[in-house]
């Protein structure tokens, strides 16, 4: 296994000297190491992958070095137009490291190893997709040796090719580290006591989109434990940051039936703009959870520790904001919400954590769908 912390020595060696992404649990821990030793502004955690390339395009602009920009395999998608619109030797030839977690891997002898639904098409065009976007790539495990190397030739390739290149990481790669620093301890309600408030406050006729990560597996296994079966709800299992506007999509489709969208604060700044979007809807209770953090991935800080996404709805247009932090409160707020006609927008105050015994959904995702496509057809 690699150590995190001679990979930060060989990028501070190779002078790189700004690292940006979007965390991903199976990068954990050297997220972690580099959240330690590349402090603000030298690292910033972006809102999207795709505004990672952004800040990576900008440093090289103004020091000509590259940067390292981490991310989930998934969050590929979102880097993909940045990367290959500008970053390509085609275009403004900007040379940066990609370091992507890959979920879903497909082992040496072509088969993939068991993940989640969501990663499994994504594990599966990983490497393709990287070969598509002519991005030469290294692909690093645990056996990995001499990581200095596999980062000079990488870097030395970025500058040759004046484009991207990319380090694929598997599992396990990297040794455990843990961060000295906490991101988020304090007495405030846990998102699974949140959600389970929402869920206890809301008619059961009431539909609910929930977010990427763990906020979907909590409403799932409270369902379960409450015995209320799992057709009411629509796991937004990947696609981090849609779960708002497929929730708009449904309020849009169904002008009489009101909508509940439980989501995070790293969801919601991912893709911020469609809440001037959502806010058009007056059947629609938008929920986000503000953790302060990518809980679901290692609790690396978001901007929701300092942002008031109150003041960010009601730009955007909402007509109903609040914020709670108590249980009653978000009771109150979700029964007068739901019943005022308005688009609605209320912030939970969070802090990070989870149950340890935390399961995941034991349904697959079509038969989520179709247990909800056939709620959402009933007369509510
Ligand atoms: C495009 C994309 N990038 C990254 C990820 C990895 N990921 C899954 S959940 C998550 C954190 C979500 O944070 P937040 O919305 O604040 O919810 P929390 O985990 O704090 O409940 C991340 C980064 C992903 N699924 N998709």
């Amino acid at each position: 296994m690699i150590k995190p912390l001679e990979f930060i020595a060989s990028l501070k060696n190779l002078d790189i000297r700004f690292v940006t992404g979007v965390p991903d649990s199976l990068l954990k821990d050297i997220c972690a190491c580099i959240t330690e030793y590349f402090l603000p502004p030298q690292h910033v955690i972006a809102t999207n992958e795709g505004s990672a390339v952004g800040l990576a395009i900008g440093h090289y602009l103004a020091t000509r070095r590259p940067a390292l920009v981490y991310m989930q395999n998934s969050g590929i998608g979102n880097a993909v137009n940045p990367a290959t619109s500008l970053a390509d030797p085609q275009i403004y030839a900007i040379p940066m490291i990609f370091m992507i977690g890959w979920r879903g891997e497909i082992l040496e002898d072509g088969k993939q190893i068991h993940d989640e639904p969501q990663h499994v098409m994504q594990g599966q065009i990983t490497l393709p997709q990287l070969d598509i976007m002519k991005i030469p790539y290294i692909i690093i495990d645990s056996n990995s040796m001499r990581i200095d190397h596999v980062l000079s030739k990488l870097i030395e390739l970025a500058m040759l090719r004046s484009g991207p290149v990319a380090l694929v990481v598997r599992k396990q790669t990297f040794h455990p580290f843990k961060l000295t620093k906490p991101v988020c301890e304090d007495s405030r309600l846990t998102r699974e006591t949140a959600i389970s408030t929402v869920i206890n406050a809301l008619p059961g006729h009431v539909p609910i989109v929930s977010t990427t990560g763990m906020a979907s597996r909590e409403l799932f296994e409270l369902r379960k434990a409450m015995g209320q079966g799992h057709d009411r709800d629509f796991l937004t299992v990947g696609g981090m940051g849609h779960a708002g506007q497929i929730a708009a999509g449904i309020a849009m489709a169904k002008p009489d039936c009101q909508i509940v969208c439980i989501d995070g604060d790293g969801a919601v700044l991912m893709h911020m703009g469609s809440l001037a979007i959502s806010a058009d809807c007056s059947n629609l209770l938008h929920i986000a959870i503000n953790n302060g953090a990518h809980d679901s991935v290692g609790g690396q800080p978001t901007k929701g520790a300092v942002l008031d996404f109150t003041k960010i709805a009601k730009a955007c247009g909402y007509g109903c904001i609040s914020s709670a932090v108590t249980m009653d409160e978000i009771a109150l707020n979700v029964q007068s919400m739901l019943g005022s006609g308005l688009s609605s927008f209320l912030e939970i105050k969070c802090k990070c954590g989870a149950r340890a015994n935390l399961g995941r959904p034991d349904r697959t995702p079509a038969e989520n769908k179709s247990d909800f496509m056939r709620f959402l057809e009933k007369d509510l």
